[in-house]
């Protein structure tokens, strides 16, 4: 009885150190994100009242997994609303536009960036200055949420 016990323990011992290494499972990255300050005015929005704090939230979304992931949402504590939006030139006129999801191809990467894909953030409730942080959190279809410690920072010191 011994015997059987000590054969079965040992080969639990085996079995586990003959095990695959343990990873975190594969999910899509968020990098370089920042927000333009409010006060600086973030491009202004067809949907916005008069007078409401605006700001534009910018990253590049890597997927670096052999599944297509898409993301599908945003929200933030600091803003009334967070939009996909992106910035479409018709000639010299620039406007934004709504977008409901941002597919990001398997192996592929989509950049946010000033003139194209950014999230809105609209009615914003603070004063967005230059060195502050905010979270911001992205839904993804496939990875689930992800929350971002996104620091408000000029373009160009970016
Ligand atoms: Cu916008």
């Amino acid at each position: 009885m011994y015997r059987v016990l000590s054969v079965l323990i040992t080969g639990l011992f085996v079995a586990t150190a003959c095990g695959a290494p343990v990873t975190p499972s594969a999910r899509i990255r968020v990098e370089n994100a920042w927000a333009v300050p409010s006060a600086a005015g973030a491009p202004s929005h067809s949907g916005m009242a008069g007078g409401e704090k605006s700001s534009a939230v910018y990253f590049v979304i890597v997927n670096a997994t052999n599944t297509p992931d898409a993301l599908s949402g945003a929200t933030t504590p600091v803003a009334a609303s967070a939009e996909l939006n992106e910035t479409l030139r018709v000639g010299d006129v620039a406007k934004m536009v709504p977008v409901p999801r941002v597919e990001v191809p398997a192996q592929g990467r989509v950049e946010f960036k000033p003139g194209g894909l950014h999230i809105m953030l609209m009615g914003v409730t603070q004063e967005l200055a230059v060195g502050k942080k905010i979270a911001v959190t992205l839904r993804f279809e496939k990875s689930g949420a992800m929350t971002l410690d996104v620091p408000i920072q000029l373009e160009k010191s970016k």
